[in-house]
């Protein structure tokens, strides 16, 4: 039988045995070894792939024979460490379902805060039957990120009846500009040291008073301290986080205290396991092939 490869799953903190399962049944003659931090060294120091969620410096340096790194996700910035050799090609997952699902949630939380449904919430916990009224909603939406994510959300929101207009940076037109007409900004950008920050209290402040902010993307765009207090201070009317700088989010947080903001454990979409590893696995053909990698990501760019 020919010898498969050795591949490195690196899949915390999310559990291994799921990719596992997933990877022996679909590549049986690949050799996978389950980083954790008491594994021996020697153990996968010579695998030629990582399929991982992270990547940690050291690990990173020594994979002397790393040919070629494949994330669990559709967002690679953990995966990305300088001590990565500039050879190495670092794939992505681009999943049609994920973003679907996605689009769901954003569309949830656009429809929630346009059609003021914290207030009936609110109204029903009182037991106070009282009619407002409401046109349909058609707020203008900003959505920040024009990649297979952001181009699903912004369809799926067009559909619902909201104005919809995609922001991304290459355009070349100052987002403050474009936050200023926005009702509703949505984030679906890639973390890249050019986004790590980008929704701070400046951007904050360039949203209109009375506007909503949901991000799907990484927490670590969002200046959470800044949006505690646009939230507090009302200038926010509404916030939607599904991703945390700190995830799990800790009981500690003063994002939990914060008012008129919903909080979720980055459930906006995940891909299947078998979607996932159908991926890699296909890429792990194509190496073995000597063909193009797919759904590469561009190292300088960051996604
Ligand atoms: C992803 C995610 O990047 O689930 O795929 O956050």
């Amino acid at each position: 039988m020919v010898a498969g490869m050795k591949i490195l799953l690196l899949s915390h903190p999310l559990p291994a045995d799921p990719y596992l399962d997933a990877l022996r049944r679909a590549r049986p003659r690949d050799e996978i070894v389950v980083w954790s931090r008491d594994q021996p060294v020697a153990d996968w120091a010579d695998a030629e792939v990582v399929f991982g969620w992270r990547l940690p410096a050291r690990v990173a340096q020594a994979l002397p024979r790393l040919r070629w790194v494949c994330s669990v996700a559709a967002g690679v910035e953990k995966l990305l460490v300088p001590e990565l050799p500039a050879a190495v090609p670092v794939s992505r997952i681009v999943d049609p379902d994920q973003a679907l699902g996605i689009a769901q949630y954003v569309t949830a939380m656009a429809l929630r805060f346009a059609r003021e449904l914290p207030r009936y919430d609110e109204q029903q916990r009182e037991r106070v039957w009282k009619r407002h009224p409401m046109a349909a909603a058609r707020h203008r939406v900003c959505v920040l990120g024009q990649g297979a994510t952001g181009q699903e959300i912004s369809r799926m929101l067009a559909a619902c009846g909201f104005e919809v207009q995609g922001w991304r940076r290459s355009q070349g037109r100052p987002l403050h500009e474009a936050l200023r007409e926005a009702q509703i900004v949505v984030c679906a950008l890639p973390l890249t040291p050019e986004t790590t920050g980008l929704i701070d209290r400046e951007a904050l402040a360039a949203m209109p008073r009375g506007s909503a902010l949901i991000n799907i993307a990484r927490g670590a765009h969002v200046v959470e301290e800044d949006l505690i207090m646009a939230l507090r201070s009302g200038h926010l009317a509404f916030a939607a986080l599904d991703v945390q700088v700190n995830e799990p989010l800790p009981p500690d947080s003063p994002l939990w205290e914060a008012p008129n903001l919903v909080i979720t454990p980055h459930i906006a979409a995940q891909s299947s396991v078998h979607t996932i590893v159908a991926q890699f696995a296909e890429g792990l053909d194509a190496l073995e092939a000597g063909r193009p990698l797919p759904r590469l990501v561009d190292r300088q760019l960051g996604y």
